[in-house]
């Protein structure tokens, strides 16, 4: 039997967060996985089981898994499948980056050899597979897609964090250039996969599916925004008015204010459809203007932290900030476009002396214990819905000699805290300390008295 007739030998190419969970669900389903990533120190640490970042999930697969990492591209000609699972970020302009893509696309192209199966994982726009995967495949290796070779796109739907959604589960899209790629990936898909997996009219389509599931979260986000920007000259609480309008069981689908939107996936996939239809004749108003407001967050955030310090008539240059979070969001250690490090940019950027705690990401943050950081801070900012972070009580603050908090993820039970005489600000949740003062004497109503009201 020639290597790639071997329907069981695929090659995974780059072996992060979407990668190497793919290779190891592969592996677990029965199929020999060649796990190619150009990082030696990641190659050798999956070799020795022990995974090369935190996931309970991955811990565990690992360790009984008989996958094998390599560096070496040659190895992909043992193989039948081969699977690119690479990042595709934009750069400092908000513009596309495919180099990364490119790279792996180029490598592959040397070793691919008849009959192969190549399936982009990495989430592209409309367009890139037919006029910048399939040239570079064709020129390189002298053979004709579709025909001597199969190519297929596949978007990724890692959700990294999640408990109940996984490689496994999650229903996948796939699309190709023509009908025996459509009818190998599907095949390989259903092999390991227990969700539904759809046949797309197009590999056009598939492209588009997985930038617009994330644009429709990108533009959902923006909208809850700038209702906070708006409901906090107003004197609404935009959280509460969002689980009021929970309420409605259907046509309403609730998203969250926050400091700002990170990962790899919402605050980058909307410019990957904004360029392509530009490039094309078409301007994204819609989807630029979420992607302004979105980006307008930490700047907000860093607004009400000045409104705290002009509370207490505090300059922000040298003074102590803490914030709390560095990854972009709960309870994971990445810190992709996290609204974090913008919030602490821009904290830097007016003087102030900026204390930052994660504890996920202890190698960046600038304290090691929750209590260092916190310790005669004049403001604390929550920036990451950590577990940790949620169970920050008033007392706790008050023992550590801070009497403000900005909660950028609106993450505790506010009205505890101005109880405890501690200055709160949410997103969405401004309170007008003024005329907190004003009205002193009427009771605000309280999460209890809500509880009893009936
Ligand atoms: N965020 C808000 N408000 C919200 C939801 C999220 O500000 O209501 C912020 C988060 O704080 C974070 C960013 O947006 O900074 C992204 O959060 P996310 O929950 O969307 O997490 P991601 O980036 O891991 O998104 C993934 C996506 N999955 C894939 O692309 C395969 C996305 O499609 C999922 O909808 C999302 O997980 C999810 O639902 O958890």
């Amino acid at each position: 039997m020639t290597n790639n007739q071997n329907s069981k030998n695929i090659a995974v190419v780059g072996l992060g967060y979407v990668g190497l969970p793919l290779a190891l669900l592969a592996d677990k389903k029965g199929h020999n996985v060649i796990g190619i990533d150009q990082d030696k120190r990641k190659v050798m640490l999956i070799n020795e089981h022990i995974p090369p970042f935190a996931d309970e999930k991955i811990t565990n697969l690992l360790r009984e898994s008989c996958i094998e990492a390599t560096t070496e591209w040659e190895r992909i000609q043992e193989t039948s499948i081969v699977i690119v699972c690479v990042p595709t970020p934009v750069n400092s302009n908000h513009m596309p980056d495919l180099e990364p893509l490119k790279n792996a696309v180029e490598f592959i192209a040397q070793h691919i050899q008849k009959k192969h199966l190549v399936i982009i994982e990495s989430t592209i726009n409309p367009g890139v597979c037919e006029s910048v995967v399939v040239p570079i495949l064709e020129s390189i290796s002298g053979m004709t897609a579709g025909i001597d070779f199969y190519l297929a796109h596949c978007p990724e739907r890692i959700n990294p964090g999640d408990k109940k959604w996984n490689v496994e589960n999650i229903p996948r899209v796939v699309g190709s250039l023509e009908s025996i790629g459509l009818k190998k990936a599907i095949a390989f898909y259903k092999s390991i996969i227990s969700g539904e997996v759809k046949a797309m009219k197009s590999i056009k389509e598939a492209e588009a599916v997985k930038i617009i599931e994330n644009s429709f979260r990108d533009v959902n986000i923006a909208f809850v925004n700038e209702l906070a920007q708006s409901f906090s000259h107003l004197g609404i609480d935009v959280e509460n008015v969002i689980e009021g309008a929970s309420t409605k069981p259907f046509a309403f689908m609730a998203h969250h204010p926050s400091c700002g939107v990170g990962g790899h996936c919402i605050p980058v996939d909307p410019y990957y459809l904004i360029d392509y239809a530009k490039r094309n004749g078409y301007n994204h108003r819609f989807l630029s203007l979420a992607r302004e407001i979105n980006n307008e967050m930490p700047k907000f955030t860093v607004n009400l932290v000045e409104e705290l310090l002009d509370e207490i008539e505090m300059p922000i240059k040298d003074t102590k900030i803490t914030v709390l979070g560095l990854a972009y969001k709960p309870n994971v250690d990445d810190c992709r476009e996290s609204p974090a490090l913008e919030i602490i940019k821009e904290l830097e950027e007016l003087g102030a002396n900026v204390v930052t705690y994660d504890p996920h990401v202890k190698n960046k943050s600038t304290a090691q214990t929750l209590e260092e950081a916190v310790e005669n801070a004049y403001v604390v900012v929550i920036a990451t819905a950590h577990d940790e972070f949620k169970k920050i009580t008033p007392q706790f603050l008050i023992d550590h000699n801070t009497s403000s908090l900005v909660d950028g993820q609106n993450c505790l039970r506010e009205q505890e805290f101005i109880d405890a005489g501690i200055m709160y600000e949410g997103i969405g949740k401004h309170y007008n300390y003024h005329k907190q003062h004003d009205n002193s004497q009427i009771q605000a109503v309280s999460s209890a008295d809500i509880e009893h009201s009936y």
